[in-house]
């Protein structure tokens, strides 16, 4: 059994961006994120200036990975820095989700990958789509067929 998942991200939810209100804090009241989201071992990077509390970014970054029963299970991954121009970055707090084979890779549920600390809470909201499956014999005809045009056009 051989698929092909899509693992679309939907969404960024930020609910606390940074810690403004203390004495070595940041500046103003929106912040510099870095966040790097990786499927399987597929990355993808969001940077974006003026990050603000209670603020909600739009995505739509699709990603592809092929599972078979050699790999039957991928990560999803977060983690990133709150950018300074005047102290060292701020990591940001880091999470991640496994799917797998087992819950059928959590196809057709909105799935949620959560991180917060003291000075960051965010939200990465993702869902997960079957793009296509064939089992064996199917597979065979696909490789039968592909091989037969290679014969007729060199
Ligand atoms: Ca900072
Ligand atoms: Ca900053
Ligand atoms: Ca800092």
């Amino acid at each position: 059994m051989e698929k092909r998942i899509k693992v679309t991200i939907d969404s960024i939810q930020v609910r606390k961006s940074e810690s403004y209100d203390g004495w070595f804090s940041e500046p103003g009241n929106s912040a510099e994120w870095s966040l790097n989201i990786t499927v399987d071992s597929q990355q993808y990077n969001w940077r974006a200036n003026n990050i603000r509390d209670n603020s909600d970014h739009p995505i739509g970054r699709e990603f592809y990975v092929d599972v078979n029963n050699n790999k039957t299970q991928f990560v999803v991954r977060c983690s990133g820095i709150e950018i300074d121009d005047s102290s060292a970055n701020d990591p940001l707090p880091a999470n991640e989700l496994t799917l797998g084979q087992s819950n059928d890779w959590g196809i057709g549920s909105t799935q949620t990958l959560s991180a917060a600390n003291e000075d960051f809470n965010y939200k990465v909201f993702f869902t997960v789509t079957k793009v296509y499956q064939f089992d064996d014999i199917e597979l065979g005809r696909i490789r039968t067929r592909l091989d037969l045009n290679e014969f007729i056009n060199p």
